[in-house]
């Protein structure tokens, strides 16, 4: 999203000004002194009604035209005003009829520990008024934000799967799996062997992990009764619903089945936690983003647990879903993100958000044959490569049922799993050290053939593959 710099704003006023100006110098000199002096007093009312506008208009963070959604904002309030009494101001006078005709504003919730403001969707006329209240920061427009998957293929009944494990921690867990992303992430080279065995006997067992997508299908079979709601969702927020995290499109369900089902799943001991900012189109926004880490640090704070987020979301750079990532992170709370896709060839991964945030682990899509997935996203802003090509796991269509997807989306999950694992061991690692210790520990490098990748990122692109095994089981948390 483009943030116009208040400069850029009042710079255009002020050349209209700098040329009315000079107009008048000429005409007063024609003038008496009494003419003269009245024009110059209209003149500078003028300029104080003007500047006045500019500064309201400042106040406001557009998105881009061609993904607002128009009439939906967040309101930031002052720091030092309290966000509760500045809403109840707004609505006394909306009932008074203090505003003029017009004035239209719905309130959807408030954000007190990723932001301080309001969600809220308004009428033109309501915008305008709410500019003029000095308790009022800025208001950022707000604008769509995608699930990053493509290529759903029917759903079909999951097969039985044996699976051998060991539970305490000194011996390894191993299942054969039938997803070759899972069966990739322990062995050196792509000769599959149909097993996959957690490093150090560790399962994510303690670990919560926050989806935020389009839900969770909490009764599939994967899950186990491990997958919840904690009590928060932004999509009935925002829309007045009550789905309580269920999921509409099989997108989160597909994500939470790869970080943490029993079959599908990289750490199939974890807490997943459904936090719905998709709605039943697979399309959530930048205040549901918002509102989705809200309800992160309040559930987090309650159950003390170490905490990871999975955001297989992109969409435009947004500085308030910075400012609400960025506080997750300072309270601990690892939030692994994704390059985006693109529509044929791999685009700037720095260009999209929430991934190219500093501090979030981003996952590119690798292929079964070690390649990346042509249309996920390259560049800098990548960390590292995940399986995401093709992938296995579960689906809406049945408890039993599974479903294959692929995208930057798929990839992410693998490496909240590998992330629940690490934590799973080391439970108050911070994120900044978790992302340090997964590049260098849980990834093998220089395995990714790029050839095929647009030679301009060749160079720019971290060759790093997601390795679970690699872990060293006597790490110094
Ligand atoms: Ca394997």
């Amino acid at each position: 999203m483009n943030i116009p710099s208040e400069a850029t704003d009042r710079q255009k006023p002020l050349k209209r000004q700098l040329s009315s100006s000079l107009k008048y110098l000429f005409l007063s000199q024609i003038m008496s002194a009494k003419q003269a002096l009245l024009i110059t007093s209209i003149f500078l009312l003028s300029l104080c009604l003007e500047g006045v506008a500019a500064q309201r208009s400042s106040k406001i963070i557009r998105a881009k035209r061609n993904v607002v959604l128009k009439g939906f904002y967040f309101v930031s309030v002052v720091e030092s005003e309290d966000i509760s009494s500045v809403i109840k101001e707004l609505t006394d006078k909306e009932r008074n009829g203090s505003f003029p005709p017009g004035f239209k504003m719905e309130i959807h919730g408030n954000a007190s520990e990723v932001a301080h403001g309001f969600f809220a969707r308004f009428s033109e006329v309501a915008l305008n008024e709410i500019t003029k209240n000095d308790k009022v920061e800025s208001i950022f427009e707000d604008h769509i934000m995608k699930g990053g998957s493509a290529l759903p293929s029917p759903g079909e009944e999951a097969t039985n799967v044996t699976t051998s494990a060991a539970a305490n921690s000194s011996t390894p867990f191993t299942r054969i799996v039938t997803t070759w992303g899972l069966d990739r992430l322990d062995q050196d080279s792509i000769r599959y062997d149909h097993h996959y065995t957690t490093p150090c006997g560790l399962t994510g067992k303690g670990v919560d992990v926050y989806v935020l997508d389009s839900g969770i299908f909490y009764e599939h079979k994967e899950f186990q009764g491990r997958a919840s709601s904690p009590g928060c969702d932004p999509i009935d927020q925002i829309f007045n619903t009550s789905k309580n995290g269920a999921d509409f499109t099989g997108h989160g369900t597909h994500v939470a089945g790869t970080v943490g089902g029993k079959k599908f799943g990289v750490a199939p001991g974890v807490n997943l936690f459904s936090v719905r900012v998709l709605d039943t189109q697979n399309s959530g926004s930048a205040n549901s983003l918002v509102l989705g880490a809200e309800c992160v640090v309040k559930s987090v704070e309650r159950r003390k647990r170490p905490s990871i987020v999975n955001l297989s979301i992109y969409g435009d750079k947004n500085l308030l879903v910075k400012r609400a990532l960025d506080t997750l992170m300072r309270k601990g709370i690892t939030v692994i993100g994704i390059a985006g896709n693109s529509k044929t060839k791999p685009k700037n991964s720095c260009k999209v958000g929430p991934g190219s945030i500093q501090g979030i682990i981003t996952a590119s899509a690798s292929t079964k044959s070690d390649e990346p997935l042509m249309y996920s996203n390259a560049g800098t802003c990548v960390d590292l490569y995940a399986p995401g090509a093709e992938i296995l796991s579960a689906s809406t269509n049945c408890k039993n049922c599974r479903s294959t997807r692929q995208g930057s989306s798929m990839a992410a999950p693998h490496v909240t799993g590998a992330v629940a694992l690490l934590l799973e061991k080391c439970p108050t690692m911070k994120p900044w050290r978790v992302k340090y210790i997964l590049r260098s520990q849980m990834t093998k490098e220089n395995k990714l053939n790029f050839s095929r990748m647009p030679r301009i990122y060749q160079s720019m692109t971290p060759n790093l593959l997601l390795h679970t095994s690699s872990l060293q089981c006597d790490l110094e948390c």
